[in-house]
């Protein structure tokens, strides 16, 4: 059978998101990436630059925990300053419409930029946490992202002293269970699931997808990914090629 062309693909999401009222967006770091902000897996992706410990290793809570220094300098210098200038993109504008137009009901992301709640989107998931919220580990004080962008070395609390953690989710730590349960209700209940920007290979994350019960499955990305099978519709092209004509 021949495979349909790129502009059949994308007609045929156009036909499913203007009739739908219950859409979700599951999404990774190929949503900001025409914000400026790099991914991890694609070739000019951080997993991909040099390293003499993997960024596996440095976004790893033991290393936050044993070598603070270390892990500041890379998240200052690849986490931070790499979105400080990033803007919304047509994909999280997109989004951010849909809502208000009362057909997106949620936005699960793996991301940690803030550029869907940026782009206007209030029901979002944040399954990774967000480096615009960090906390004091002794007395919980709330600082916000340019407290951390300021600071120098490892962030301390100006309240106690205390280290001020970044509200992200790093390697060896657990999900939060509030956001699971809403990710898990929007996406059981949608009826159009697009999933975007994702290599679909941090767990449990991606496994969240498995509780879509629909048979209007989108996957927008890039590169091939593991799930693109099980897809009803796989588009492999770039998130802003494919938004700009919905
Ligand atoms: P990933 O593993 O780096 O995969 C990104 C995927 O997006 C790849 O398959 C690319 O082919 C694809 N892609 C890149 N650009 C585009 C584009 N413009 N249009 C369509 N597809 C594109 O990233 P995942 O999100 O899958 O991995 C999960 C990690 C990455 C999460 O823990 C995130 O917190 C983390 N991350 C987040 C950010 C961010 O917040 N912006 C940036 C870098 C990494």
């Amino acid at each position: 059978m021949k495979e349909e062309s790129l502009e059949q693909k994308i007609a045929q999401l156009k036909e499913w998101v203007d009739a739908s009222d219950n859409i979700v967006f599951f999404g990774g770091a190929g949503v900001s990436t025409e914000s400026g902000i790099p991914d991890f897996r694609s070739p000019d992706g951080l997993y991909n630059q040099k390293y003499d410990v993997p960024p596996e290793t440095l976004l790893s809570h033991s290393y936050y925990v044993f070598n603070p220094e270390k892990f500041f300098a890379f998240y200052h210098d690849k986490i931070l300053n790499a979105g400080a200038a990033a803007k919304p993109n047509i994909a999280h504008l997109k989004l951010a419409e849909w809502e208000r137009q009362g057909k997106c009901r949620a936005v699960v992301t793996q991301n940690i930029d803030g550029l869907h709640q940026a782009a206007g989107s209030k029901t979002v998931y944040e399954l990774h946490g967000s480096v615009l919220r960090n906390y004091c580990e002794k007395c919980g004080k709330f600082f916000d992202l340019d407290y951390i962008m300021k600071s120098e070395g490892i962030p301390v609390c100006d309240a106690c002293g205390g280290r001020v953690k970044p509200d992200v989710v790093l390697y060896e730590e657990g999900l939060d269970q509030a956001t699971i349960r809403g990710a898990v209700e929007a996406i059981s209940n949608a009826d159009v699931l697009i999933i975007g920007g994702t290599s679909l290979a941090v767990y449990p994350a991606a496994g969240l997808i498995d509780y879509y019960r629909g048979n209007k499955l989108v996957l927008v990305n890039k590169s091939e990914t593991p799930r693109d099978r099980q897809a009803n519709l796989a588009i492999h092209a770039g998130l802003g090629e494919v938004f700009s004509q919905l």
